[in-house]
């Protein structure tokens, strides 16, 4: 395989202005009929009238030129492309491809998903349907016609309005749809199958009343409710926050069970992955619920950032995913609760983009170059890009931000840009120059913060040096400074926040936030005016992806987490100290628990005050992972131990708490996913969680009670997961019941699975390979490969990276099985080898050897060897 490098980046040669399509559908060989109105483009360099169209897997019938059939001389078909030499102006375009849905175990193109056909076209996936200039900034009008039985297939959707349908002989049927809006290929859907449909409507705030559709197998129509009061939810938000307002007809969702990620925003027709859809209170937890009522969002957000106006090139990806991750964030931030929905996006970030930037595979937010675009679909693009547009919206502040966004959306619509031209309409508005912000896009790495104070009581001065510091990533040696965002408070004594007045301001502003600009190595700043050593409340809001350091005492934490009123300040306060006792008990297994760490735990878990879902938060001990990344090299054994100890001593030192605080939350009314029942249940099994770590018989008590008898699917997998680690028959019995309960329901069976692959207990590695021959266990379903073989080997660190290599043996088995049925899951897997550097010289040596065992591999896809590769690099 080859890079594809962004400085090649050319404008198309020629246009496709319209494209009528004509499916056959049949699951076995289904015929595409295209009609192409192909035009010389006036705004690119003028070649020698060669036409190149992109195609893979087609098997061609026929191609013709305004109607005249040509000759197999006369054209040239390669593995990936059409060619065809010396082609006119302008001119019609007929090509006849047959294609193999049923084959398709990518799950790209046109593929079968259980009795339903459905596509996936991006990024490159239309050209698997048929030969076409499968990039993003070919915009067309689409026309399309779906032919098959209407016994099977009853069915028939395409992007949209429906314009035509009918009977034909020999019991097949013809949907002919027409969407108005001309768009990139990557946005074409269609869907066949025999499916059941809730609908509602939508009155826009202009008035136009469009028709809401979610598309389901008939046995799932009973929990699509959700997705459709999060879909009208959006769309009211949307108007209300960015002025954007639906436009056309109908708007459709289709859940289906076979799908590569998690949902796709096709014009008008949005394909989601089941687990992004069907929930009820007995089969989908609270996480679901937030999951869906975002996803959804996003999808729908789209249909501006990403449909209206969408990417030159792929390079440009986050130009659509990171302004739309920060539109559905914004959007779950004002529906629920913003400091908490802040501190779960910091999580994220922190758990997964942070540990990519410092990985073999770091990137920017707009990448240079690629193999394989499918690999760039990655928390840097989507997380990283959010958190660029979160930056841009401090710096305008919420006037100039909406303004530079409104104009963003007239000047572009209809139009395939750039990153670039996204922040020129932030310059444009402010008239601020935002010239060094745009490193931000092509500069990968997360920069440090190295901040340092000093408190002059005789001159009542308090200064800050900050420095910042971004070490090397792959291929880019030497760095250069950020422009970021600041925010900062003082806080007194007793927690209150200070006016705040630099040096040379002629007056002090109110008490609260004050956002800061840094743009050199080096930064000093000088506060006046301050009477008492304050407290410095940095980065709040979490306003800068970066990691800060500076060197709070114990009691300044205790300070920020029993005061601060910024949430996530809070969390992170709690986060520091935590790790401090973390740390110790992993250089020193005998190490006490300082008594005043666990009073100050005591004081948070009693406190009345808090949002209850931000106290689960702050409660909650920092994964494995996490204190692995703090680390010169990871202590995989010494993390999980300390971690195990001080679940244990604080589930013992607080029982009478955690019991109070488990009865207090546990709720008998009727299950609802509202933020503050969310909330109450998270801290619920938290607590459970400390007791059983501490073994007390009560708890064990409580958690068998609460499994036979939970109401709702959050509590159900909360008490499950425990009995599982508690092990022993409770948690044979446990899971044997689970699985009688739902062997019908497989969103419900991958919990399954993954509540045995993320269990701490010894022997988990032998129970997930035997649970790779279980009946229900399959390699062509992500969902299902992902609960089973992703939840192992990303989630339960102690267990993956066990010292014999046992897990890495088992990983790499199975992305070679993967790699030739599906490709992007492969990669995907294999991402969890690629910092082996981080570990010691016998586990690097072993991770090294499975990645090499790869790379040796035979045919393998370009996903897996770009991740393989760049991995040894
Ligand atoms: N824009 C969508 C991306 C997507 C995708 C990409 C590659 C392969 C399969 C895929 N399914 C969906 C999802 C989104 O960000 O909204
Ligand atoms: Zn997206």
């Amino acid at each position: 395989p080859h890079p594809i490098h962004r400085r090649d980046y050319r404008p198309p040669e020629f246009l496709i202005d319209h494209v009528e399509l004509r499916f056959d559908l049949d699951p076995d060989r289904t015929r595409v009929e295209a009609s192409l109105e192909v035009r010389r483009n006036p705004a690119a360099t003028r070649g020698d009238g060669t036409l190149r169209l992109h195609g893979e897997q087609l098997d061609l019938e026929e191609v013709a030129i305004d109607g005249h059939r040509l000759a197999p001389a006369e054209y040239r078909v390669e593995p990936d492309s059409l060619t065809l030499q010396r082609v006119p102006d302008r001119f019609r375009l007929d090509t006849r491809v047959r294609i193999h849905p049923n084959l398709n175990t990518a799950l790209e193109g046109l593929y079968q998903s259980g009795d339903m056909l459905c596509t996936q076209c991006e990024a490159e996936g239309f050209r698997r349907i048929t030969y076409f200039l499968d990039r993003p900034d070919v915009m067309a009008r689409y026309r399309t016609t779906l032919i098959a039985d209407k016994g099977r297939f009853p069915v028939l959707l395409s992007n949209g309005n429906r314009v035509e349908e009918r009977e034909l002989v020999d019991g097949r049927h013809l949907v002919s749809w027409e969407d108005p809006f001309p768009k990139p290929s990557y946005l074409f859907a269609l869907i066949a199958g025999d499916l059941s449909a809730i609908e509602d409507r939508f009155t826009t705030a202009s008035g136009r009343d469009v028709v809401l559709q979610i598309f389901v197998e008939p046995h799932n129509l009973d929990r699509c409710d959700h997705a459709m009061q999060s879909l009208k939810k959006a769309m009211r938000w949307d108007e209300e926050r960015f002025g954007r307002e639906y436009d056309l007809d109908v708007y459709m969702i289709v859940a289906v069970s076979h799908f590569n990620m998690g949902a796709m925003e096709n014009k008008g027709l949005n394909v989601f992955n089941d687990k992004f859809v069907l929930a009820r209170a007995d089969t989908a937890t609270d996480e679901d619920f937030q999951g869906i009522e975002g996803v959804i969002a996003h999808e729908y957000f789209h249909n501006w950032s990403g449909n209206r106006i969408t990417c030159r090139d792929w390079f440009q990806l986050s130009l659509k995913e990171g302004f739309t991750v920060y539109r559905d964030q914004e959007f779950s931030a004002d529906v629920g609760s913003r400091g908490v929905k802040r501190v779960a996006d910091v999580r994220l970030l922190q758990a997964h983009q942070f540990p990519e930037d410092s990985s073999p595979m770091a990137h920017p937010v707009r990448p240079d170059s690629y193999f394989e675009i499918n690999n760039f679909y990655t928390a840097t693009v989507y997380n990283k890009g959010a958190e660029l547009v979160r930056m841009q919206a401090t710096l305008l502040g919420p006037e100039l931000f909406r303004k530079a966004t409104d104009l963003y959306f007239t000047r572009h619509d209809g139009q395939a840009v750039t990153t670039d031209d996204f922040v020129r309409c932030m310059e444009d508005v402010s008239g601020r120059d935002l010239m060094q912000f745009r490193r931000w896009y092509s500069q990968a790495g997360t920069p440090h913060l190295h901040i340092e104070a000093a408190y002059d009581a005789e001159r009542a001065t308090y200064s800050l040096l900050i420095r910042q510091a971004i070490a090397p990533t792959p291929g880019e040696p030497d760095k250069d400074p950020l422009h970021l965002p600041l925010a900062i408070a003082l806080l007194d004594p007793q927690g209150r926040e200070l006016a705040l007045r630099l040096e040379g301001e002629p007056n002090a502003g109110e008490p609260g936030t004050r956002i800061l600009e840094l743009r050199d190595w080096e930064t000093r700043l000088c506060f006046v005016d301050v009477p008492v050593r304050p407290v410095p409340s940095l980065l709040r809001g979490f306003s800068a992806p970066v990691q800060p350091r500076f060197d709070y005492g114990d009691d300044d934490l205790l300070l920020l987490l029993r005061h601060d009123s910024d949430g996530y300040s809070r969390w992170n306060a709690a986060r520091i100290l935590m790790q401090r006792v973390l740390s110790t008990m992993i250089a020193d297994p005998e190490a006490e628990v300082p008594g005043r760490f666990v009073e100050a735990f005591r004081g948070a878990l009693t406190d009345p005050e808090t949002d209850k879902a931000l106290l689960a938060e702050v409660l909650t001990l920092p994964s494995e992972s996490f204190l692995g990344d703090q680390m010169e090299t990871v202590d995989v054994d010494g993390i999980h131990r300390a971690r195990n100890t001080l679940r244990e001593i604080l589930g013992e030192r607080l029982v009478e708490e955690l019991l109070s605080v488990y009865r207090d939350n546990a709720d008998v009314e009727r299950y609802a996913p509202t933020p503050d029942a969310i909330g109450r249940r998270a801290l619920k099994n938290l607590a459970l969680g400390y007791l059983m770590a501490a073994g007390d018989a009560r708890a064990l008590t409580l958690c068998r009670a609460q499994f036979a008898g939970a109401g709702n699917m959050t509590d159900a997998i909360a008490a499950l997961r425990l009995l599982v680690d508690h092990g022993g028959e409770d948690g044979t019995s446990a899971l044997e019941a689970f699985h009688r309960r739902w062997s019908k329901e497989p969103l419900v069976i991958d919990k399954w699975f993954s509540v045995q692959a993320t269990s701490s207990r010894a022997g988990t590695l032998g129970i997930v390979t035997g649970l790779l021959q279980h009946p229900d266990f399959s390699l062509r379903n992500p969902n299902r490969v992902r609960s089973l073989v992703g939840a192992f080997c990303t989630a339960n660190p102690a267990r993956f990276h066990a010292r014999d290599g046992g897990g890495y043996r088992f990983l790499a088995d199975r992305v070679l099985e993967l790699d030739p049925l599906n490709p992007q899951i492969a990669a995907r897997l294999l991402k969890a080898l690629i910092r082996w550097r981080r570990y010691d010289a016998g586990r690097q040596a072993l991770m090294r050897t499975e990645i090499e065992r790869i790379l040796a591999a035979e045919e393998l896809s370009s996903d897996t060897f770009e991740v393989a590769s760049k991995a040894l690099e």
